[in-house]
This record gives structure tokens, sequence and C-alpha cells, in this order.
């Protein structure tokens, strides 16, 4: 195997580099084509919202190579693909309720056939009032699921003893996922009418619950493999979904292979993103600047169908004071229905958005006080023991010591200087810092989502193949099942094959979401390699002939009895565990421990831990262009015990760079008919090598790492984008020192049109 030996001795490799760079990483479109494979095409609403009056189709059935056109009404189960809520068909009825929602499916013999056969279709749609606006929704009374408030102390109260009180409005923009590989499946049909799917997902057990939903047949008649996939960010988290379904439907009625991968145009088209947000706030604070009272409305633009978005909204709640210390907090969200596609999971989940509208009311606060936004920060930061909105109480904090080493650790004080410095003796290029702390909260926040299996052989040469419910999209988390495994049996990772993830081998999977893959797939293994070790110790005491007592060890690849090398190897237990019939198989789970909520109080004690961290970023500001570069981003993260730099780095750069980019350059635009403009990657820009940080220093926070986190090294998913909001402020500042009395619109991404109107504002 290439690389892999020397490399896994070391605590920072990913298996999958050698294959990447040599290009021989197997994707969904590299799953070898079946002879009489068909291929499928969507034909989509070309307006927003409207009842299908007429549609005619005979034309594109005629065409040579169409092998069928199918509507709503061809679907043999429940023509409904909707994961928390019911409400979102596969394939429109009466009703469309936003460009890109799917009407027929195109099945031909080429894919080029059927993009002809799209071009054949008349549809007409009489159109209907559209909404894509969340807080017109929400006063038209459209919301797409309960809006929810999480309440501590009594705010209205405070509000009357806060010496200052301030109020304003924020907003922050969409962000397209841009995951390498579009969306797409490719079903199979298998023995006695089962199916089985190749699925670029996060969640096979979603695609395989939708999709035994759409045939109307049980779950076990649907199989579905994952070797990996090109991305996801939360964008193939349910919305790989209804793709799996369309080719499972055609592939089921026609018992022929379909393929559908989405081309990037239609994937932009027809998919959800982050959701855009629009907020309220009002924040007090007493005479020593601490913030004693924080109230919020968060407006929710949830597109045309529940999707994750009621889900999405719960996390907005939870991280809506981030990394502050406020007694007394109110914070609604409601989950407005427009008729955009129905927004989804994005890396941060609902939790960036919270933070920039708490970010950007103390960024207000300070400027009107006239103090520093640092100060004000600094000064409001939670420590053990503060009682979080939503009931938890918080241990093992890392808020201060995070801020503080971040400071000190990089000179901060200096960097201020040298910032005023340079702003003194430059009039047309500013310079801004700003310092952005992150607290979020680890574990699916529906608590039942929190367990995981695995299942692990060890086969009788002492090789061991390793199956988990995880996805890897490229975080990493392949790697890091290998490594527990290696470590659970005292081998090295060359030792260790890691199986697709498959439904049949792992079975009512969470998605890989929520930062928390590694955490309850590695528990999970680590369940399942224990079982198998307690079997072969007994193998051990027999075979040595020892004390029931003695303290047996794995470890390079050898038996060690009291510390000491026995002369028994691993391959020769391993095979004489077999001859005597021993169990060389396992099936681990967990679930995990202490966490729960309860909705009808909205508290609990939600999340197993929380991650920590501290980033300052620098930038300069062209202020006759409105351009800006970003000079520098120094963080200090709480990692716990890293189980694997390599990665968990990799994890923090391209997290800080996204959520920078969904801060900045990155602009979701809709017109009023809910046309997407930004419908290529040449009108939608996305942070490349020029854009990035200059300079990305990431410091590891040494500490003893937390017992729920996975060898006690913590989630690093998604905390590190929100790191990224710190991009909105230093541009703020730099904007401030060209012009103290600019207007901040408060209104991501801070684009350089923004930048331009706010500098001469
Ligand atoms: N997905 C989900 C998530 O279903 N629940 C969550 O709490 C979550 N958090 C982050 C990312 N995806
Ligand atoms: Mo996610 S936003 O962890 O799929």
């Amino acid at each position: 195997m290439i690389g892999v030996e020397k490399a896994s001795k070391k605590k920072a490799f990913n298996i999958d580099a050698p294959y990447h760079v040599t290009g021989q990483t197997k994707y969904l479109d590299d799953v070898p084509e079946l002879q009489g494979t068909l291929y499928a095409k969507v034909f989509y609403s070309p307006i927003a919202h409207g009842h299908i009056q007429h549609i005619d189709a005979s034309k594109a059935a005629a065409l040579v190579g169409v092998v069928r056109i199918f509507s709503n009404k061809d679907i043999p189960g429940e023509n409904q693909v909707g994961g928390i809520i019911p409400d979102e068909p596969l394939l429109a009825e009466k009703e469309v309720h936003f460009i890109g929602q799917p009407i027929l499916l195109v099945v031909a013999e080429t894919e080029e056939i059927a993009i002809k056969a799209l071009q054949l279709i008349e549809v007409e749609i009489e159109p209907k009032e559209v909404i894509v606006d969340p807080r017109q929704a929400f006063y038209n009374e459209s919301l797409l699921s309960k809006s929810r408030t999480f309440n501590i102390g009594d705010t209205d109260k405070a509000f009357d003893n806060c010496k200052y009180v301030f109020e304003g409005t924020t907003e922050s923009g969409g962000q397209e996922h841009v995951y390498l590989e579009p969306q797409g499946a490719y079903a199979i049909p298998q023995n006695r009418g089962s199916m089985l799917i190749h699925s670029s997902t996060q969640g096979p057990t979603a695609v395989q619950r939708t999709c035994a939903r759409i045939l109307g047949v049980p779950m076990n008649q649907v199989e579905v493999d994952v070797n990996r996939i090109g991305g996801g960010f939360g964008g193939k988290e349910d919305q790989a979904s209804p793709w799996a379904a369309m080719v499972a439907l055609a592939a089921y009625l026609l018992q022929k292979p379909v393929k559908y991968i989405l081309e990037r145009k239609e994937d932009l088209q027809m998919t959800g993103k982050r959701h855009p947000y629009k907020s309220e706030y009002k924040i007090g604070l007493n005479e020593d600047l601490r913030i004693i009272a924080y109230k919020a409305t968060f407006f929710q633009n949830g597109g045309a169908a529940a999707d994750l978005s009621p889900a999405v909204l719960e996390r907005t709640l939870f991280h809506a004071t981030n990394s502050y210390a406020i007694p007394n907090v109110n914070v609604t969200a409601h989950c407005c229905k427009t008729h955009l596609p129905p927004n989804t999971a994005f890396r941060g989940f609902g939790g960036p958005q919270g933070m920039f509208v708490i970010e950007s009311a103390i960024h207000r606060a300070a400027r009107e006080l006239n103090v520093s936004v640092v100060e004000l920060q600094e000064k409001n930061l939670m420590a053990d023991g503060l009682e979080l909105p939503y009931g938890q109480i918080v241990e093992e904090c890392q808020a201060q010591k995070c801020w503080h080493q971040s400071k000190s650790n990089f000179d901060f004080k200096q960097a201020t200087q040298e910032i005023e410095i340079f702003n003194q003796n430059n009039r047309y290029l500013k310079k801004g810092i700003a310092l952005m702390p992150v607290c979020f909260g680890i574990s699916f926040t529906n608590t039942p989502m929190n367990n995981a299996r695995a299942l692990v052989h060890v086969y009788s040469d002492g090789s061991v193949g390793i199956s988990t419910g995880a996805v890897e999209m490229g975080q990493g988390v392949s790697t890091k099942m290998i490594q527990i495994a290696a470590q659970g049996f005292g081998v090295e990772a060359d030792k260790i094959k890691l199986e697709n993830t498959n439904t049949t081998r792992v079975a009512n999977t969470s998605p890989s979401a929520a930062s928390a893959t590694a955490d309850l797939n590695g528990k999970a293994l680590q369940d399942a390699t224990r079982q198998i070790v307690e079997r072969l110790n007994v193998v051990v005491l027999e075979e040595l002939k020892i004390e029931k007592d003695a303290d047996i060890q794995l470890k390079n690849e050898w038996v060690y009895v009291n510390g000491v090398q026995s002369d028994l190897p691993w391959k020769d237990l391993v095979q004489k565990a077999f001859l005597k019939r021993v169990n060389l198989s396992a099936k681990g789970h967990y679930s995990t421990p202490r966490i729960h909520f309860d909705k009808t109080k909205e508290k609990g004690h939600p999340f197993a831990y929380h991650v920590y961290g501290t980033a300052i970023l620098t930038t300069t500001v062209d202020c006759l262009r409105g351009n800006y570069e970003f000079d520098s981003v120094r963080l200090v993260h709480d990692f716990g015990a890293s189980m694997n730099t390599a990665i968990d780095l990799g994890q923090i750069e391209g997290g800080l760079v996204q959520g920078m980019g969904w801060m900045t350059l990155e602009d979701v635009v809709y017109n009023e008919k809910g046309e997407l403009k930004s419908n290529s990657l040449a009108t939608y820009k996305v942070p490349d090598y020029y854009t990035a940080p200059k300079e990305i220093d990431v410091q590891f926070l040494e500490t003893e790492g937390n017992e729920m986190a996975i060898l006690k090294s913590k989630a690093v998913g998604e905390p590190p984008l929100m790191y990224g909001i710190g991009a909105y402020f230093a541009i703020a500042n730099a904007i401030l020192a060209f012009n103290p009395k600019a207007t901040i619109p408060y209104s991501a991404p801070m684009t350089t049109e923004k930048v331009l109107l706010a500098l001469y504002s």
C-alpha cells in the first residue's frame, strides 16, 4: 500500500492522500457502469410559485432513445421526501413552490438524449404570488414549523435596569456548498425486487429510508453503499436523498440500472443552501460594561419546504450567545416559508447565523459607547459554572484560556499598535483587526440521533476489516477510524481495511454531520474492538498459561504480559483463537451518555461537550476601490488531545476559509421572482488562493481533552467555520479607521460593493 505503512507510525497522516494526489480515489462516477445503464434528468419548474395547468411531454417521449418519462403518478409508494416534516414531494403534483422544483423525470439511453428531451417538454403554470423575504413570509403567517424561544432570567425587567441599551437589525446571506462532486446516485436492481443504490450522501440511512418510502417497500429491500464522497458540508445530509429516490424509482419500474449525476448548473439551481437570516437584537449593558440582557428575533429563510430547517433553527438559538456569559436572554426564531429551494444543513448548522448577530450587537454597542470591541468581548466571556440559556451548565470551559493565549501568544497589543501606525501613515489603505471567540456545542441537538454502530472482523491471517456508519467526505474520518482500530488491536494501520459505508453492514445510522461523526462511530468501533480483545485475552491466558490477573496488552503486533514481550505475536494469537473456534467478529454500539433535552421546557443538557477557540484576523482595505485582503489569521484552538494533527489542522484551515468566504465574497442572489442570479461559479465567488489569508497560524491549546471525545480528541469539523465571522468585523474596523462616521450595515457578506458604500457613507 502506498505511503500508509510508514505514515501510520506518526500522529499526522491521511490514508487517502497518496490516492488523491495520484488520482486513484474512487467517487460515485468511478463506479463501473453496467451494460444497459440508463441516464436520468430532471425537468424542473421554471417559475417560483404556481399552479400546474398542463404538461405535454409527448414530443419528448417520442424522441428516439428516450425510454420513459415519469411523473408523480408513477410513484408506487408515497410521493414524499421530507425528512423532519412530510411537506416535500419528490415530483411536483398540482403546485410548484420554487424554481428548480422537480416535475418530471426523463430516462434515456444517453445523457445527451435526456437533455434534448427536456427541451421538448411543454408546461403551462399559472403564476401565483412569490415571496422571497423571510420577514414578509412571517407577516403572512407562512411558517414551516413552530417558532421557538429560549429564555433565561427576566430579560424585559433586566433592560429596565441597564445603563445602556442598543437595538438594531442584521442580516446574513446564504451560502452555496460547492462540494467538488455534485449530487448524484446510481441505482441497480437486485434479486427479488430489491435495490442497490450508490449515492453521494452524508446520510446512507436517510437515502435508504427515502427510497423505501418512494418505492413503497420496506427498508430492508434497499441497500445503500457509499465509498466516499467529494465533499458534503451539510449539503448532502438530507438533500442527497431525492436524487437517489429518482434513480431508484426509474430502476425499480424499468428493472434496469439508472444513473444521475447532476451538472453543476442543475445542482446550483435545484438544491438548497445555507439559510439566509434577517435578525433583530436588543442588547443591554450595565455601568461596568457587563452585558446584562440580550434579546433577539431570528427570521430564517427556510425556502419552500422544511428539510432540516427546524433543526437548523434550533442550533441558532443554542449558539445565540456564542462565548458570552449573559444572565438574561430571550431569543426567538421563526422558520419562514419562502419560494426558494429548501435551504438545508451547512457547516455550523444555524450556529454561525446566531453568532453573527451577537457579534454585531457587541460591535455596535462598543462603537456607541466609544470603547474597544475587544474590551467589551473580553469582559463578557463565559466561564465554568455558567448556566446557558438552554439550561446546560458550562464545564471545562476554555473560552478565557483561548482568548488570553491568543492575545498573548500572537502579541495582540503590538499588532494593534502597528496597525494604528500604519493607518496614520496611509490615507487610502487602512488595516483592521478583530478577535473572534467561538464556543460550539458537540452532539446532534436532536438527542436520539446521537448513536452509532460498527462491525469488525478479524480475519484468520491477522488482518482486520472494519465498517462504520461514518461517511468520508474529505474530513479524514476514514483515517481516524483506521487509527482507532489499529490502536484497539495494537497493530499497524496497514493491517486495517476500512470497508465502504453500507446500510447492510451498519444499519440505522445518523448522517455524518454535527461534527460528531468521529466521536460517535469511533466510540462504537472501540466497543467492537474491545469485545474481540476480551475474547483474545482468554486465549492468551490459556496459551501462555499465566495468572488471570496478569496485565495483558496488545501492542506492536505482539502480546505483552505485565509489560514484557511474550513469545506470542498477534498473528499467531489470532490463528490460535480461530482454531479454538473463538468469535473473531463483533458489532459495537455507542450512544452518547448524559445528554438530554426537553423541548417543552427548552431546557436540558444537549451537548456532550463544547469546543472553544479564539481567532485574530487582520485585513487591509483599499479605500479607493473597496477591495480587501486578509493579512493574517492567527488562532488558538481547543483540540483537546488531537489524535491526528494533520487532519485536524486541515479542518481548521478549511473551515476558517469557508467561513470567511461566507462573510465576504460569497453572495447568493435571488431576485424578487425567486430566480437565482448567482447561478454559476462565474457569478458566485468562493475563496481561492488569492483571497485566502496570506498567513494562517494555528496554535493547539494543550488540554486534557474531554472523555466524551474520541481518544480525548475533540470534534473539529464545524467550530472553525465561525472564526470566519471575524472577517466581517476586521473589515468594519478598517472602514472605521478611514471614516469614523461610517455606517456599518451589519449585513453579510461584506462584498467590495458594500465596503465601498460604507467607506463613503
Ligand atoms: N445535523 C443535525 C446537524 O441533524 N442536527 C444537528 O444538530 C446538526 N448540527 C450540526 C450539523 N448538522
Ligand atoms: Mo452538517 S452542517 O454537520 O451536515
